[in-house]
C-alpha cells in the first residue's frame, strides 16, 4: 500500500479509538506496544460518538441497538476469537485487515475489515451534519467541479452498489474520487486512503427505510455526513 500523510493520521485514530485491552493506554502508547511485538488485542468495541437516538429520524436508535450493538459487537468478538494466540494479536486493526486481505484469509478479513469500517462510519456521520472546511470545500470543487457534483457522485455509488456494500469518498493518490466495495472490502487494501463512508448494507437502513435505499442515502448526505472528520483523513498529519 502507500503511506500517504493521511495514513498515519488514521491509524493514530483507530488504534486510539478502538483502544486496546483493559488499559486505555493513549494511540501513540498502542502503536509503540504493537511495534515492539506486544499483544494488542483483544480490542474492544468504543462507544458511538453520538446518542443512541441522535441520528433521528434518519438513523434511529432501534436501528443503532442492533447496527451498533449486534452487528459492529459481533464482527469485532468474531475477529478477537479468530486473532488470539496468533502473530496477529500484535497487529493494530489497520494492519490486520491489510495482512488478512494479503493472505486471502477472507473469513478474518470479512470481520476485521467490517469492524474497521463500521467505526470508520460511526465516524462519518454527525448529528445535524457539520460544516465542511474551505480547505476541503476547495480540494472538492477542483477534483470534482463542485460540491454538489461530489455529493451526487456519492449519493450514485451508495445508491447503485449492487446488494451488500459501502459508498466511499476516497483519496487516491492524491486525488478525490468517489468509490463504492461489495461486502467487507475497504478502499485501505488498494492503497486508498478513506474520508467517509456510507454503509448500504440493509441492515444500515431497512428498519427505518425499508427497501429506499435513496432515501437513507440522501438524508445521510444531506443532513448527517461529518465534513470534518472528511478533513482530518485528508489534511491531517500527526
Ligand atoms: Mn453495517
Amino acid at each position: 500500500m502507500n503511506t500517504n500523510k493521511s495514513d498515519v493520521n488514521r491509524r493514530e485514530f483507530m488504534t486510539g479509538s478502538l483502544a486496546v485491552g483493559a488499559s486505555l493506554a493513549a494511540g501513540a502508547g498502542l502503536a509503540q506496544g504493537a511495534a515492539m511485538g506486544k499483544p494488542v488485542a483483544p480490542f474492544v468495541l468504543e462507544p458511538l460518538p453520538f446518542a443512541d437516538d441522535a441520528l433521528e429520524p434518519i438513523i434511529t436508535a432501534h436501528t443503532l441497538s442492533f447496527h451498533y450493538d449486534k452487528h459492529h459487537r459481533a464482527y469485532l468478538n468474531n475477529m478477537n476469537r479468530m486473532i488470539e494466540g496468533t502473530a496477529y494479536a500484535r497487529m493494530t486493526l489497520e494492519k490486520i485487515v491489510l495482512a488478512s486481505a494479503k493472505k486471502g484469509e477472507t473469513g478474518l478479513f470479512n470481520n476485521a475489515a467490517q469492524t474497521w469500517n463500521h467505526t470508520f462510519y460511526w465516524h462519518s456521520l454527525k448529528p445535524g451534519g457539520t460544516t465542511m472546511p474551505d480547505r476541503l470545500k476547495r480540494k472538492i470543487e477542483a477534483d470534482f467541479g463542485s460540491v454538489e457534483a461530489c455529493k451526487k457522485a456519492l449519493a450514485e455509488a451508495s445508491i447503485t452498489q449492487f446488494a451488500s456494500g459501502w459508498g466511499w469518498l476516497v483519496a487516491d493518490r492524491g486525488t478525490l474520487k468517489v468509490v463504492k466495495t461489495s461486502n467487507a472490502e475497504v478502499p485501505l487494501t488498494d492503497g486508498m486512503t478513506p474520508l467517509l463512508t456510507i454503509d448500504v448494507w440493509e441492515h444500515a437502513y431497512y428498519l427505518d427505510h425499508q427497501n429506499r435505499r435513496a432515501e437513507y442515502v440522501n438524508a445521510v448526505i444531506d443532513k448527517l455526513l461529518n465534513w470534518e472528520f472528511a478533513a482530518d483523513n485528508l489534511f491531517s498529519k500527526k
